[in-house]
């Protein structure tokens, strides 16, 4: 290694050497346990103020209060204009197929190759304290700390998104967070302005069906799918382009809560989707997601009817097969919250060479947003020095000083070009012929050089993906669409907001028009006008979560109710049978005692199945008890298995369980409980359909 090549490299080294990630290193440095002030000094009493006599006034010389008051003060930073309410684990992705031909990417030249990573699941509309089950998307934002510098793949459940210009983002958020004047309602789409800016917006429409779907209320984090929503482009050694889309695929397959169900979980536990992420990796169930691309060429873009630009799209799975090549396991929770999941910052700008953009107008926007929202969320252009957003590979440049600087770049080479090596001196670090190069742009049409404010012709369709989701669902999912709609549109106040949304959903399906106008006790309006036909798509079953329901007990959890004299061997052989199908038995009885919950706190909506181990005496004397009459009727409303010893019986018939396939018996329980009885909906819903 030559002399300047030699310095070149130390000096990548010295401004790389930060505490990595947040593996203890960065806890606060004295090991001896005495605490001190920020600055070093010992501290003798953390009780009591500084006083002029035990009864005086607080001496302003008091400095080991002012410091711990004034760090207090401040320890709060703006939260996320969007995405606020979060919740992070660290993980590690492994390469399955490597992707030469696609990208160049060192990450993806071969198989088993894997770099550490962090993501980061949130809700979109509510507040950083709000629940965690609203009607929403769920963010799925994934930093891969690769060799060649960090990858965001920041990306939602839903595989498109509401709007097709970022031009639209600042109006899409403002009309769904709580309206200005009255700050209410929270993470809620169930009001005027949101429904006023789609009656008004069809080009949501499609995203809205998604919202409007079970998709919008996932069971756990662990079970929902993860899109990249835009299509990117990969570009391999020899400058070869393709077009990407991104997917996650949960292990655990998909599942969702129902309404009534997320309703009530909001109130039961505000934290279910964040403490089922914790409990699971706690317990060494690691959530694992496959990483999957759609690749397809021009020439294939080109022969949609759709833009593949557009963001309020996708490309059916069944047109373009999603291949897999890597796995995401998420295998320990954060240290701190504060330092990693909230201050994490992700930014779709960040990719590694052999990945990168295309024209469409949304992801442009956001990659000027995302680096922008940092410096006002963080404070300082410095915020990648955080150990969450430093890379884990070695990084130089030029750029020097700014508020909270934590490198000490050494010598006077801040500057590029220069010559100071020639001196001897260390001149820093240089741009590579492998470093990142944008691909150039192959658009041909005519009008690519022109500057205009306008939508492209392909854009104008904003009904055929609409139809396409909601045509492929099963029928159970279709109701829960329209009472979805008619829910959300019972509270909007303004009677014009309202038409204007049935108005547009008869362009994509008379029939769910009808039964919302039904729902809402309105004459159907005139169809909205539409910009251009609606094509007939053919159904993809991809887009349904219960055509794709995976029939297992993992990430599943049975509540067991039990009392004092309920038969222990009962209840050890079923918790095993549960445990050896990778299920989990919470028991649950009216004391605590050494049980998991107690029954008043721990109602059934908390988990995904329940088990009655009771005598007659106990159910005779639960029949008096509301909660476990709620425990058991809600259980069955829920469409949930429900097994139950013969002495249960009489808590059965109070709660109004009729008998069905999903009400079993003990020893049938783990089997029953690895699906949800839909066909209940019909009986006990009648409203809804
Ligand atoms: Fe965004 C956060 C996903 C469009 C501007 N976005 C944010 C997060 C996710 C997404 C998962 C949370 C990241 C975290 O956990 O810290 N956003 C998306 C997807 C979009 C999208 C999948 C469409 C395909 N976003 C979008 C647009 C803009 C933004 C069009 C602006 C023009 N998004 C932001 C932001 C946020 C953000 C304001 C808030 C906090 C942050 O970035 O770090 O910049």
């Amino acid at each position: 290694m030559d002399s300047a090549a030699k310095a070149s490299k130390d000096a990548m080294n010295r401004v790389s050497d930060l505490p990595q990630g947040s593996g203890g290193e960065t806890q606060q440095r004295d090991g001896s346990g005495v605490m001190t002030t920020d600055h070093g000094v010992p501290i003798s009493d953390n009780q009591n103020t500084l006083k002029a006599g035990p009864r005086g006034p607080a001496l302003l010389e008091d400095f080991v209060l002012r410091e711990k008051i004034f760090h207090f003060d401040h320890e709060r930073i703006p939260e996320r204009i969007v995405h606020a309410r979060g919740s992070g684990a660290h993980g590690t992705f492994t390469v399955t197929r490597a992707i030469p031909e696609l990208t160049r990417a060192a990450l993806f030249q071969e198989e088993g190759n894997s770099c550490e990573t962090f993501t980061r699941f949130s809700t979109v509309a509510g507040s950083k304290g709000s629940k965690d089950t609203p009607r929403d998307v769920r963010g799925f934002a994934t930093k891969f700390y690769t060799q060649e510098g960090n990858w965001d793949l920041v990306a939602n459940n839903f595989a498109p998104f509401f709007i097709q210009d970022a031009m639209k983002f600042p109006d899409l958020v403002h009309a769904v967070k709580p309206e200005a004047d009255r700050m209410f309602p929270q993470a809620a789409s169930a009001h005027d302005t949101f429904w006023d800016f789609v009656g008004l917006m069809p080009e949501t429409l499609h995203t809205v069906m998604w919202l409007m779907s079970d998709r919008a209320l996932p069971r756990s984090f662990r079970m929902m799918e993860g899109f990249g929503v835009h299509t990117f482009r990969m570009v391999n050694a020899d400058g070869d382009v393709s077009f990407v889309k991104f997917h996650w695929k949960p292990r655990l397959g998909m599942q969702s809560l129902l309404w009534d169900e997320a309703v009530k979980v909001s109130g039961a536990d505000p934290d279910f989707n964040r403490r089922d992420l914790w409990e699971a990796i706690d317990r060494g169930e690691f959530p694992e997601y496959d990483l999957g691309i759609q690749v397809f060429d021009s020439e294939f873009a080109d022969s949609q009817f759709y833009d593949v630009l557009d963001a309020t799209k996708l490309i059916p799975e069944e047109d373009v097969p999603v291949q897999i090549i890597g796995t995401l396991q998420l295998n320990r929770n954060p240290d701190n919250f504060f330092a990693e999941t909230e201050q994490v910052a992700f930014m779709p700008q960040n990719v590694p060479p052999g990945i990168d953009f295309t024209d469409d107008p949304l992801l442009q926007g956001r990659l000027f947003s995302y680096l922008d929202t940092q410096k006002s969320r963080l404070g300082t252009a410095n915020f990648f020095q955080i150990p969450i957003n430093a890379p884990r590979c070695p990084f130089a440049n030029m750029q020097r000083d700014g508020m909270m600087q934590t490198l000490i770049h050494k010598g006077r080479s801040n500057y590029e070009p220069n010559s100071l090596d020639r001196a001897g001196e260390d001149p820093g670090p240089r741009p590579s012929d492998q470093g990142f190069q944008t691909i150039r742009r192959m658009d041909q049409r005519e009008d690519a050089n022109q500057k205009l404010r306008v939508r492209a012709d392909k854009f104008a369709d904003h009904f055929s993906h609409a139809r396409l989701f909601y045509v492929s669902q099963t029928e159970v999912e279709q109701d829960h669409i329209a009472a979805a709609f008619t829910f959300e549109l019972s509270k909007v106040d303004l009677p014009h907001v309202r038409i204007n949304v049935l108005a547009q959903l008869r362009n994509i399906d008379e029939a769910l028009a009808q039964r919302v106008a039904k729902g809402l006790d309105l004459d159907l309006p005139e169809r909205a006008p539409a910009a251009s036909e609606t094509v007939e798509m053919q159904p993809s079953d991809a887009l349904s979560i219960l055509k794709n329901a995976l029939e297992t007990l993992k990430g599943r959890k049975i509540g067991v109710l039990v009392d004092d004299d309920s038969d222990q061997d009962e209840i050890d052989t079923l918790t095993s049978a549960i445990e050896a199908e990778g299920g989990t038995a919470a028991l649950i009885a009216p004391r605590r005692g050494l049980r998991d919950g107690q029954l008043d706190g721990t109602p059934s909506v908390l988990v995904d199945a329940i088990a009655l181990v009771l005598t007659e005496a106990a159910a005779e004397k639960l029949c008096k008890h509301k909660p476990a009459i709620d425990f058991v009727s809600d259980a069955f409303a829920h469409c949930k298995a429900i097994g139950h010893s013969d002495g249960a019986k009489p808590l059965l018939e109070k709660a109004g369980v009729s008998t069905d396939e999903g009400v079993v018996s003990l020893s049938d329980l783990p089997e029953a409980a690895k699906q949800r009885y839909f066909s209940r909906e019909q009986k006990i819903w009648a409203a809804q359909s």
